[in-house]
């Protein structure tokens, strides 16, 4: 199994990957996965927030919820801001969520085209592994969201955390097939146990504690291996739990 990191969407040219797993520590996939475990029904992402107002008023209203960031802070008109905590059971259960984030939702619609596409954080990284250790396939594709184009420190150890689990519990040959793979589990071996203090350095995360109490948010994004979630594309643009 050949694995590769690419920081943002922006680098990735073209791929023939069979899975892609899209990253966004702080905290798309990280409040994705919450939602889906809460028993929200669907997530159905956008980069073009037109389009996301047009798609949601089509639906159901008691059965949809408008989820979004812009600059880390709650999109106006929306129902709930882009934080795992805000995606209580109470009110994410049975509804589609319409979301959209700064760059976490970019990076899905990159990859949107390969036939398995997860969306992975901390809490779920052993969940995801396995399911890719299952499927059994020749190139996987681990793409970060960074922040408006640039690297991103919690995402490329969340890389690094996945292929560190997959090269230590995968019976057949892990290739870690780029530099950015490799530095990423370099990071990780080094932070792997403080990795809230990493998400702490990280400018992500302290432009979140910038904007006012992130506090529980960061706790929440750097638990490991705690959600037994894997946030799968099942149709263009909708993930649901697996
Ligand atoms: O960049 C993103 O997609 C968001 O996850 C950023 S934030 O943590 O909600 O500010």
């Amino acid at each position: 199994m050949n694995l590769y990191y690419y920081h943002v969407a922006d680098d990735v040219l073209e791929t023939d990957s069979d899975i892609a797993v899209v990253i966004d520590v702080l905290r798309a996939s990280t409040t994705i996965s919450w939602a889906l475990k809460n028993g929200a029904d669907s997530i159905q992402f956008f980069s073009d927030l037109d389009l996301l107002k047009e798609t949601a008023e089509r639906w159901d209203a008691n059965k949809k919820l408008m989820l979004g960031e812009r600059g880390g802070k709650k999109i106006n008109g929306f129902d709930l801001g882009n934080s795992p905590l805000s995606v209580t059971k109470e009110k994410v259960q049975g509804k589609r969520l319409f979301m959209s984030t700064t760059n976490g939702t970019k990076s899905l619609k990159k990859v949107q085209n390969v036939k398995y596409l997860f969306a992975m954080a901390l809490p779920n990284r052993k969940a995801v592994a396995e399911r890719i250790m299952s499927l059994n396939k020749k190139n996987v594709l681990i793409l970060g969201s960074g922040w408006e184009g640039s690297y991103s420190l919690e995402d490329s150890l969340a890389a690094g955390a996945l292929a560190s689990y997959i090269k230590y519990n995968f019976n057949n040959e892990v290739n870690i097939s780029n530099d950015e793979l490799q530095a990423s589990l370099a990071l990780w071996n080094t932070w792997k146990n403080d990795i809230l203090g990493c998400l702490k350095t990280a400018t992500h995360g302290k432009r979140l504690t910038s904007l006012g109490d992130y506090d529980d948010d960061l706790k929440c994004c750097s638990e490991l291996d705690c959600l037994d979630i894997v946030p799968t594309q099942f149709e263009r643009g909708v993930i649901r739990a697996s």
